[in-house]
């Protein structure tokens, strides 16, 4: 059984699950989640995304995927929100693919709708090269979900081909600078640079920031110094499990 087989059966089983990892401020205050879908195989064991998200894409899963994810997020929301738990907005990695599909707003509205559920609770990341990819359909579909209330940020932003200058033009409220960028500073002078200069730039488009990949004190320092706002990684928290995302959203509403 390879990959592609096990996937699909996965999917047929409603088997994928979700890591939550939490997005933090300076403080360390949580301020967000991203979900990131897992697959415990039967027959292959732990797959990770960065090896079944491609083959997903290439044999056309991955939109299923997306819609089962939305599905996990949705209803996970729904069910903290019945528990008391207060919740923070969760963001959901969108592929290129799910871009194309012309009733992707369709399918992300009946979903939030059917659980009543606000719209500010979900977010959207897209990485800067599926944004480039995709025309017409992609902007379209981006500009509805904006217009509805949902946000959406720029993912592993650097390490594609896009530039601030096209971004300043889609209806785009964060960039994530990518874990390549952010785990060589300080010390690295271009590296140092190059973020300078997507600070600044991010800055006066008006663009939220997030560092991704965040490992020790001198990462934050520099980022937080340099005017980043949020911050994902291991310094703080790894991706959680259900459990543990559990605790922290019930141990940071005791702090406010
Ligand atoms: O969680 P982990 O570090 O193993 O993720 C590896 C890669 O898989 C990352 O690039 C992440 O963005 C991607 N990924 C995780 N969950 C999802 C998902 O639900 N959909 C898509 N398209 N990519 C995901
Ligand atoms: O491409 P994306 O940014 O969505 O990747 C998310 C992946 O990055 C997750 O699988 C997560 O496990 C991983 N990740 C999150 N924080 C860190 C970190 O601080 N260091 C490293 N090496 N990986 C991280
Ligand atoms: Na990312
Ligand atoms: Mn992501």
């Amino acid at each position: 059984i390879d990959i592609e087989v096990g996937l699909r059966k996965a999917l047929r089983e409603h088997s994928l699950s979700l890591s939550y990892q939490p997005k933090v401020d300076c403080h360390g205050t949580l301020q967000g989640l991203e979900a990131l879908v897992r697959w415990q195989s039967t027959e292959l064991g732990t797959v990770s995304p960065a090896e079944f998200i491609p083959v997903a894409e290439n044999s056309g899963m991955v939109h299923d995927i997306t819609l089962q994810v939305i599905e996990m997020v949705t209803s996970q929301v729904k069910n903290w929100q019945g528990k008391g738990i207060p919740v923070r907005p969760v963001a959901i990695n969108l592929s290129a693919i799910d871009l194309s599909i012309p009733n992707l707003v369709q399918e992300v509205v009946s979903r939030t709708d059917q659980l009543d559920l606000s719209v500010d609770l979900l977010e959207f990341e897209i990485t800067e090269t599926a944004l480039m990819v995709n025309g017409e359909t992609g902007l379209d579909n981006l500009n509805k979900l904006k217009e509805l209330g949902f946000r959406i940020s720029i993912d592993d932003f650097g390490s594609g081909y896009s530039s601030l200058s096209k971004i300043a033009y889609m209806p785009v409220y964060a960039i994530k600078i990518d874990r390549e960028f952010v785990q060589d500073v300080p010390g690295d002078s271009r590296r140092e640079k190059i973020i300078h200069g997507i600070l600044s730039l991010a800055h006066s488009l008006d663009l939220s920031i997030v560092a991704e990949g965040v490992e020790n004190a001198q990462q934050l320092e520099f980022l937080r110094t340099n005017g980043c706002h949020l911050f994902q990684g291991y310094f703080f928290h790894r991706p959680l499990d259900i459990t543990g995302t559990e605790k922290l959203l019930a141990t940071q509403s005791e702090q406010t």
